[in-house]
């Protein structure tokens, strides 16, 4: 373009500008349909011109579309100066009294206006329902370490007293305490989400205010405005699970859901992106992912200057730097700030040429100005259609002088004696020196104005928050008779556990009291397990609906979507089936629903896959069924490797509230599951269970029935009983079986029989890990108590009086029933030599048929049988060269490598 060109061009720019702005100004929906049609025109015309995803590095909102700030302005600053000194001062002093006792004061520090803004005019405590019932109010995440600064200000309301603050992590002195990071399991009444271990809260946010959604479609609970807040660090973005299921949030319309994301630009070593900026990142990622993005990055104080005629240019040297720039401009004070930021330009330099320096280096970051943060947060609850983002710039160690926006600063625990004087007066709190530097707390008096205000604030809101409550629900267990069907057996007709199972559930989804509260949920792997029928039953939730005539919808079994459905039909994702399954674990509380959960998947990708998720569906008290699905190692066959779970039994039991079964027939399955809504909706034990499930079809025995029925049930929670003694006299051999391979005990049970006339009695293991802890706790007992009558565990109470050795075999890892030596593993009548043979699946999965996978992993019947006659040999009763021999006829190589590495 030549000079003349380029003039023309300009001119008429301008005009076209000119019309836009007048049309925007006038309407600002047509103004946007404008912009979208002419992008789609220039897209049809070939016009490479992108649409910006990432916008300028400034303030979403404009000014002029800015409301007036609601509250108190002077007041609430003094709130919040009292809250961030109790928050400092509670971390400060533990550290000094208990050094590496630990806690963040920098993390709050950036965040008490994000947090303030929220609790004074938005966090609703309740809501009223339709019939003016109370219901409960919004949902928050807290971001965990900002946890000093929520006990700050639970202790000005009142709601603890310094006693409680004194004891932060202080848990195990008898005194009620303050546990480190939001946990509802350490303070049951107070905490509702534990979200430290990062990326957990948002993704649990996420799939939270779907499953509030899914409620309010079923009609389980009202429609109300109730929001999910979920507070996030910058850092805490890099989680793959922080982002990884943003897109769920818009496609499924949550515009229930606020995320603030608190952009300090810092996490704990280090700059988030020094060498660009995390701010535009995530704007683009979450814009991309259809998302309201509101960024708040500057504060009404920077108004003047945007609006001065060197604005565009102010904006400019903004846009030119990044944010290790940012953090060094606020750690390094207001000359650097000076020299390097406005200096660049004689323009920007002239244009803060009256500012003194202490101003300058205040010219607040977006996040610690409550109007504009006000102003994000509304039109966040207002917006409709989707989620909403708010990205607010803020400062790391905020106010703590030599610690502000250093890379230090996330790891400070004492404030030097100047830098609390320095707090005490650049916050105005009135405590003398003295006092200052001893860190001593300080609420002003229940009727002083400031604490007066946000008792109001709060009460004008609904009630203080965070609370955690727990109504009685009067959930009736059904009886064992609600399954009667399968407690009969299947005769002849093979049948594996799992289609019991999905025969079960969905005999549980049809009864009139229980039905609404199961949730099923599956990682699409329903057909894995044959729930098509699931499906066809009560249909799969899709808040729009079904928008398309299924491919075979004139079959009986269609793919039926619908509004209230009630699978929760997850897609691939095994951390977004958890996410449901704990909104819906713990919706006892947070709704008052007692609703029933089975979440349904492949066992592999299970506690392997999402277990710091377990642990937080834990910590959160949940309650609720894991069904593990194509479980065990030789049992899923043909999958090999990747597949074949052979350690889940393991994970599971060392999360402290995790009931687990390994069940082998369909009447204990049905024994447990009864048993398990009895005692966590009934008895109210914060417990869940994990329970496996096989896809070996075989024939279902009956539970016996009469008097023999109550002590199998009995067994079967304790985890184990014996299910067939030897036919002809009397044991001296046990074998346990586990899961499908119970049936190769029995087969073992036949073959020392018939070919080797040893008599054995086969068990049924339900759960090694449920012995293991019955004995742990008698065991405990009986060390606490020396001079009182000695307890048994169940598992020696089961075995009284069986003698001889035991072989164990399960589809799990021999540590599985390895677990139980300390109480087995001795055997007078041989010489005190080992009782216990675990076999089990220790090593890589393999792909074949089960036959040769349990030959392979020496659990076959022949395996099992092998082992008794050697280990009987071994104890002096049996011959060892006939041992030797049967090793051989029953087709083991003695010489074949160990199949652990193989
Ligand atoms: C899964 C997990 N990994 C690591 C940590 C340890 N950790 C605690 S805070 C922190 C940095 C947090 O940075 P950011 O998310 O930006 O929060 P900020 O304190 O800056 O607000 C780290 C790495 C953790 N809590 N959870
Ligand atoms: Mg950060």
């Amino acid at each position: 373009m030549q000079p003349d060109d380029r003039n023309d061009f300009s001119q008429e720019l301008s005009e076209w500008l000119e019309a836009f702005s007048d049309l925007a100004a006038e309407d600002p929906t047509r103004g946007a349909e404008l912009l979208s049609t002419l992008s789609d025109q220039a897209r049809a015309l070939g016009v490479a011109a992108a649409s910006p995803i990432v916008t300028r590095y400034r303030n979403t909102i404009p000014v002029s579309d800015e409301v007036p700030y609601p509250g108190d302005r002077q007041m609430e600053r003094r709130i919040k100066a009292f809250l961030r000194w109790n928050a400092m001062a509670m971390v400060h002093n533990q550290n000094k009294k208990d050094p590496g006792i630990g806690g963040h004061i920098s993390t709050y520090s950036s965040q008490a206006t994000l947090l303030e803004v929220g609790f004074n005019h938005c966090f609703r405590g309740s809501y009223t329902g339709p019939n003016g019932e109370q219901l409960p109010g919004d949902f928050i995440y807290f971001q965990g370490h900002a946890s000093p600064g929520v006990y700050s200000r639970a202790f000005l309301e009142g709601r603890f007293d310094e006693k409680r603050l004194g004891n932060f992590r202080h848990e195990l002195r008898g005194e009620p305490a303050l546990s480190s990071y939001p946990h509802p399991w350490l303070m049951p009444d107070f905490w509702n989400f534990p979200t430290v271990s990062m990326g957990i809260g948002p993704i649990n946010a996420i799939y939270q205010a779907r499953f509030m959604k899914y409620l309010e479609n079923r009609g389980l609970i009202p429609v109300t405005d109730r929001k999910v807040w979920a507070f996030l660090g910058d850092g805490e973005t890099d989680e793959v699970d922080s982002l990884g299921a943003i897109g769920v949030a818009s496609r499924e319309k949550l515009d229930n859901l606020v995320f603030v994301i608190n952009c300090n630009l810092q996490r704990l070593d280090g700059p988030v992106r020094g060498n660009k900026r995390i701010i535009d990142e995530l704007e683009g990622t979450f814009r991309g992912a259809g998302w309201n993005v509101l960024k708040v990055l500057w504060g009404a104080d920077w108004d003047p200057l945007f609006a001065s005629p060197v604005g565009d240019l102010l904006l400019q040297r903004m846009e030119e730097c990044v944010d290790g720039e940012y953090q060094a401009f606020k750690a390094r004070g207001p000359a650097y700030l000076r020299r390097e930021f406005f200096g660049k330009y004689p323009e920007l330099l002239d244009l803060v040429k009256d500012i003194p320096d202490e101003q300058l280096i205040r010219l607040h970051r977006g996040g610690h100005d409550p109007a504009k943060v006000y102003n994000a947060y509304l039109r966040a609850m207002q917006h409709k259609g989707g989620p909403t983002v708010v990205l607010a710039k803020t400062v790391k160690g905020y106010g703590l002088a030599t610690a502000e926006a250093r890379n230090a600063t996330h790891s400070e625990k004492k404030l030097t004696d100047e830098s609390l004087a320095y707090f005490v007066q650049r916050f105005d709190i009135p405590i003398p020196d003295e006092a200052a530097r001893n860190g001593q707390l300080y609420r002003p008096p229940a009727d002083s104005p400031e604490i007066q205000y946000m008792l109001a604030r709060r009460a004008e809101l609904g009630g203080q928050l965070p609370i955690r409550r727990v109504p009685e629900t009067g959930f009736q267990a059904p009886s064992l008779d609600l399954f009667a069907e399968w407690l009969k057996g299947s005769g002849d007709r093979a049948v594996s556990t799992t289609m019991a199972f999905v025969a079960m559930l969905r005999h549980m989804l049809k009864d009139s009291e229980i039905g609404k509260l199961v949730i099923p949920i599956v990682p699409d792997e329903g057909r894995t397990f044959g729930m098509e029928s699931v499906i066809r039953q009560v249909g799969i939730y899709a808040p729009e609906g079904q928008k398309y005539k299924p491919h075979d919808v004139d079959m009986l079994l269609y793919y039926r979507e619908e509004k209230d459905g009630q699978i929760l039909e997850e897609g691939i994702t095994e951390a977004g089936s958890m996410a449901s399954f704990t909104a819906a674990g713990t919706a006892y509380s947070n709704y008052g629903l007692p609703l029933i959960p089975f979440y349904i998947y492949y066992s592999m990708f299970g506690f392997q896959r999402i277990g710091d998720m377990a642990w937080a569906f834990a910590d959160s008290r949940g309650k609720g069924f894991l069904m593990g699905g194509t479980a065990g190692r030789t049992t899923l066959n043909g999958e090999g490797l990747q597949h074949q779970d052979g350690h889940s039994h393991v994970l599971c039991g060392t999360i402290p509230t995790c009931v687990s079964y390994d069940p082998a027939y369909a009447y204990e399955l049905s024994v447990i599951l009864q048993d398990g809504m009895r005692r966590m909706y009934v008895q109210n034990e914060q417990i869940f269970y994990y329970i496996t499930l096989y896809n070996e079809d075989y024939a279902q025995p009956a539970l016996p029935e009469g008097k023999q029925r109550a002590a199998i049930a009995e067994g079967i929670l304790r985890g184990i009983y014996k299910f067939k003694p030897a036919e002809k006299g009397k044991a001296t051999v046990h074998l346990f079986g586990s899961g499908p391979i119970l049936n190769e005990a029995l087969r073992a049970q036949s073959i020392l029989a018939e070919k080797f006339k040893v008599a054995a009695d086969v068990w049924s293991v339900t759960s090694y890990n449920e012995l293991r802890r019955n004995a742990l706790e008698v065991e405990r007992w009986n060390r606490l108590h020396p001079a009182e009558e000695e307890r048994t565990p169940y598992i020696a109470t089961a075995l009284a009086g069986a003698k001889g050795p035991i072989i164990a075999a399960s589809d799990y890892m021999k540590s599985m029933s390895d677990q139980l030596a300390p109480w087995i593993d001795f055997t007078p009548e041989a010489g005190g030599k080992r009782r216990l043979v675990s076999l089990g699946t220790d090593g890589f999965g393999r792909s074949d048929d089960r036959q040769h996978l349990r030959r392979h992993f020496e659990v076959s019947a022949e395996a099992i049988a092998a082992a008794a006659l050697s280990k009987l040999a071994r104890d002096g009763a049996f011959d060892p060269a006939k041992a030797a021999a049967a090793i051989a006829s029953l087709g083991l190589d003695p010489d074949s490598p160990n199949p652990v590495t193989l």
